[in-house]
């Protein structure tokens, strides 16, 4: 029978990853620390509340909370597993950025009794997870780390990718098989213990760099897919084809599945991984680099062709509808919707340009400066509009009517209006 976790856990981090996983254990039982160094995420946590949309997420909190199960803290306590979830972003160099994962483990060291399970949820580069066993034995040299070959080791490591949808995170982490490296086979097994705690999905075990690789590999696989289409996307519009019903019969092919072109590729996992791979082999990774370029160019690429489209009016009034990294999601975070704002206010200074997003109330932080953009309801900002572009596909603006559009320049880049 195998074996499931019954102890204590810190989970820390409480962003779009961290707090699922801590409400998925403290809903099965478990007592659970939730640490973040954002006091207003600690007291909203506290008082049962989710500082962000998703979906499932709020009620597993309140509920959490007032069981006694989940407690929110800015530091962290004792407890028998310790799952990290803080962000790791890059550097100028696409090189990863560890002070988060450092000062986690700073906060951890000294909390260790011997016996506990330390997990790397967080994104890394290959050799991160056997870099904080390293550190971990030198905050702690008296006891025995598991990377060291010197008998039974005081703690385990291990990394355990999370590989959860953001707008189905709540079912997936229920769902999805689990990755866990272990720094050895001992470690892998310990931190399985607290992922069947919830998990339904199969425990594939391995070691520790090949998990780190393989989730950086999942990313880039769909960057590189994605890629592939926003490529398409501009041969299609240089030949005057209709790209997506170019997809469409492509995809009839029983062995060709080819992604969605959009906009460009957002969020902080797709936008963001693959460099990590590409900063630790920058001289062969030249198809994951090359797909990273082409995706991040297509937002300058739209905004370019919406500025020219405009050259047309006189006065012209642009209703840019969507600003998240992507549908039914509150995450603005790498948005190419955002960025095709940006420019186009830039370019045009003097545009009446109109912004609908319904998970916002108000501007996002990089179009606070820009008097001439304004936040509206979409069918507000639709009415006077002589250019519609659709940047995400929200379900709130798939049911606008499309009478709503009759005599107006549309462009859709999610092909969501065909
Ligand atoms: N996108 C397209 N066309 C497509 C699919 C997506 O343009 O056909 C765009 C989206 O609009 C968005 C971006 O790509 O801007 C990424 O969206 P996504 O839904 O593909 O992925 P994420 O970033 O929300 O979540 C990904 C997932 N990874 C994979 O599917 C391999 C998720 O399982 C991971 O857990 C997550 O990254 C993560 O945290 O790493």
């Amino acid at each position: 029978m195998d074996e499931v976790f019954t102890g204590r856990a810190a989970v820390i981090g409480l962003g779009y990853i961290g707090l699922p996983t801590a409400v998925s254990l403290a809903t099965r039982g478990i007592e659970v620390v939730g640490v973040d160094v954002n006091e207003r995420t600690v007291e909203s946590i506290s008082r049962g509340e989710v500082p962000f949309v998703e979906p499932e997420l709020a009620v597993g909190v309140s509920g959490a909370v007032s069981m006694g199960r989940l407690e929110a803290s800015t530091k962290t306590p004792e407890a028998d597993a310790f799952i990290i979830a803080v962000p790791t972003p890059f550097l100028d160099d696409h090189t990863a950025d560890l002070t988060f994962v450092r000062s986690a483990v700073e906060q951890i060291a000294p909390r260790l009794n011997g016996g506990e399970v330390v997990i790397l949820e967080s994104t890394s580069p290959p050799g991160t997870t056997e870099t904080l066993s390293t550190w971990l034995a030198e905050l702690r040299p008296d006891l025995v780390a598991p990377h060291t070959s010197e008998g039974v080791p005081d703690f385990y490591v291990a990394h355990c990718p999370e590989r959860v949808l953001p707008g189905r995170i709540m079912i997936e982490m229920v769902t999805n098989d689990r990755v866990i490296g272990g720094v050895t086979t001992r470690c892998a097994q310990k931190a399985a213990e607290v992922y069947r705690v919830f998990s339904q999905g199969q425990m594939v075990l391995t070691d520790a760099a090949s998990a780190e690789m393989a989730k950086l590999v999942e990313n880039a696989y769909r960057d590189v897919n994605i890629a592939f289409a926003n490529e398409l996307s501009l041969i299609s519009e240089e030949l005057q084809l209709d790209v997506w019903e170019v997809i469409k019969v492509a995809n009839h092919h029983p062995r060709v599945n080819i992604l969605t072109p959009g906009p460009g590729v957002g969020g902080h996992c797709i936008a963001v991984d693959p460099w990590f791979i590409v900063g630790a082999a920058p001289a062969l990774s030249r198809l994951i680099r090359v797909a990273r370029e082409i995706n991040d160019e297509k937002p300058h690429h739209v905004a370019a062709q919406i500025v020219r489209k405009t050259e047309r009016f006189r006065t012209p009034t642009v209703a840019c509808l969507g600003l998240t990294y992507k549908a039914n999601v509150d995450d603005f975070r790498e948005s190419p919707a955002l960025d095709i704002v940006v420019d186009i206010a830039k370019a045009l200074p003097d545009l009446d340009l109109r912004v609908a997003e319904p998970f916002a109330t108000t501007l996002p932080e990089e179009l606070s400066g820009f008097s001439h953009v304004r936040l509206q309801r979409a069918t507000e900002a639709i009415e006077d509009a002589d250019i519609v572009v659709l940047l995400v596909d929200h379900d709130h603006f798939r049911s606008l009517s499309r009478s709503r559009l009759e005599g107006k320049v549309v462009y859709d880049t999610r092909g969501l209006w065909r």
